[in-house]
């Protein structure tokens, strides 16, 4: 059966025609290519890799970047992918995200035209995969703190340091690096097979499985000083592309409640206990009622931040919101709704212990859930409270 998401408060209404219309497109992706062999992947802890060249065929990498090669589609539409993508798998739009928001992102905003030129198509096309490399075992949610280094020797520059648990790292052809020259971060272009390069994945995640999470070793690799994004330094460069995948994640978080709460929906209504269906218990009537309103919720708050988005208005705490929100709520109904599949919510035979599973990743990356707390925090109060 074709999927239907809740749309209580007629957000639908909401979307231009030819919003609905990609998001049909993605749905029936989602349905036909992603559902029937992502349990295996996630078995296998590959990720379908099969799936590149039609993602990229669809627009759907750098969707909301105009030119080379790019579907210069609405902030909204893109949006609409991420939810689409997610209700499959958060592997499949996180590897969407990274590739569009972490890797084309920085390269169209600090890059040079050559830089652009040369990647921009392929990575659009899918081509060439791409990764992110900011995280280093020491340095999670301080980035400020990084080892990483760049020297600059001349006619090149040297790079030292270990990035860990980057999405995509073992695959990618092209890895954005981020690393100190002279104390202040910047943003390096290192392609697979460097000298010195490697970026071996990490195994034995219950989480994300169906995404590649790797290493990024650096050991004296040699880049060319044309590999250097040259319109940026500084951490307001990693922490702006953060915005942009951050924006995305709170989409996807919809997808993925969406399909918990009518996975449990269904369930319940079937699943007879007592004499009645379970759906027939008020406790099984509150959990569905808090699950359709947060969902609702979370709808509204990524409509208006994509209209935002679209008029140039949005800022990073806003995003922040979104993300914390979203993302949690989202877990929360996972859990719930595999409360209410009983035993049959441990098996693979329904999807929300993978979403449930996947969601614990969602939360913790691109910022925790208490870090964006912090920024929320520091906005209301102007005082931060990181340190
Ligand atoms: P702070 O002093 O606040 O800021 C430094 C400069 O950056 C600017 N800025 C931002 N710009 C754009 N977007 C944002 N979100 C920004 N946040 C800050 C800021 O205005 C300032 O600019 P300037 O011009 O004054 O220099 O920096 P801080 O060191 O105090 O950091 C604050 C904190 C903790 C919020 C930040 O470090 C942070 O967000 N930490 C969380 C780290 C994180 O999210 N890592 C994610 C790694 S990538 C990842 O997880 C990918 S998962 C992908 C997937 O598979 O989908
Ligand atoms: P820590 O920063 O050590 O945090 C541990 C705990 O301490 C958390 O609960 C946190 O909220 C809390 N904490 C930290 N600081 C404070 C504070 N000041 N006050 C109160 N509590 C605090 N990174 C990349 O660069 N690129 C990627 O592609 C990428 N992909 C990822 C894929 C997966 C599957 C995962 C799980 C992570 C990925 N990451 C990536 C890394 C991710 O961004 C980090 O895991 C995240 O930023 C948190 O850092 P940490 O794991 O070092 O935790």
């Amino acid at each position: 059966m074709a999927f239907k998401s809740p749309d209580f408060y007629c957000v639908d209404e909401l979307f231009s025609e030819e919003e609905l219309l990609l998001r049909e497109t993605v749905r029936r992706f989602v349905d036909e290519k992603v559902m029937p062999d992502i349990n295996r992947h996630f078995k296998d802890g590959t990720f379908p890799t099969e799936l590149i060249p039609e993602i990229g065929e669809l627009g759907m990498l750098g969707a909301n970047i105009e030119g080379y090669g790019c579907a210069g589609m609405s902030n909204v539409a893109y949006g609409l992918i991420m939810q689409e993508l997610e209700r499959g798998d958060s592997g499949v739009r996180s590897f969407v995200s990274v590739q569009g928001s972490l890797v084309m992102y920085p390269i169209l905003a600090f890059g040079s035209e050559e830089q652009k030129d040369t990647w921009l198509p392929k990575l659009a096309s899918g081509e060439a995969v791409g990764c992110f490399g900011l995280t280093e075992p020491d340095h999670g949610s301080d980035p400020s703190g990084m080892i990483t280094r760049a020297e600059d020797k001349g006619d090149h520059y040297l790079l030292n340091g270990t990035k860990r648990w980057i999405t995509n790292g073992t695959v990618a052809d092209i890895a954005v690096v981020w690393a100190k020259l002279d104390g202040r971060v910047h943003g390096f272009l290192v392609e697979k097979g460097r000298e010195g390069f490697s970026a071996p994945i990490i195994e034995g995640k219950f989480s994300l499985r169906a995404s590649v999470t790797s290493d990024l070793i650096l050991e004296d690799v040699k880049i060319p000083k044309e590999n250097k994004l040259p319109e940026v330094s500084g951490l307001k460069g990693p922490l702006s592309c953060l915005t942009q995948a951050r924006y995305g994640i709170a989409w996807g978080a919809v997808g993925a409640a969406m399909d918990c709460y009518n996975t449990a929906l269904e369930y319940v209504l079937h699943r007879t206990q007592f004499g009645k269906p379970l759906a027939g218990f008020q406790l099984v009537q509150a959990k569905l009622a808090q699950m359709f309103t947060e969902i609702t919720k979370m709808q509204l708050v990524c409509h208006r931040l994509g209209t935002l988005k679209d008029q140039g208005r949005i800022t990073p705490q806003m995003v922040s919101l979104a993300k914390r929100n979203n993302v949690y709520w989202a877990l929360e109904i996972a859990r719930t709704a595999r409360d209410m599949l009983g035993a049959s919510g441990v098996t693979d035979e329904y999807p929300i212990g993978r979403h449930m599973c996947n969601l614990e990743s969602v939360i913790t990356y691109e910022g925790t859930h208490d870090i964006h707390t912090l920024i929320l925090g520091h906005h209301v109060t102007g005082i931060p409270a990181f340190k």
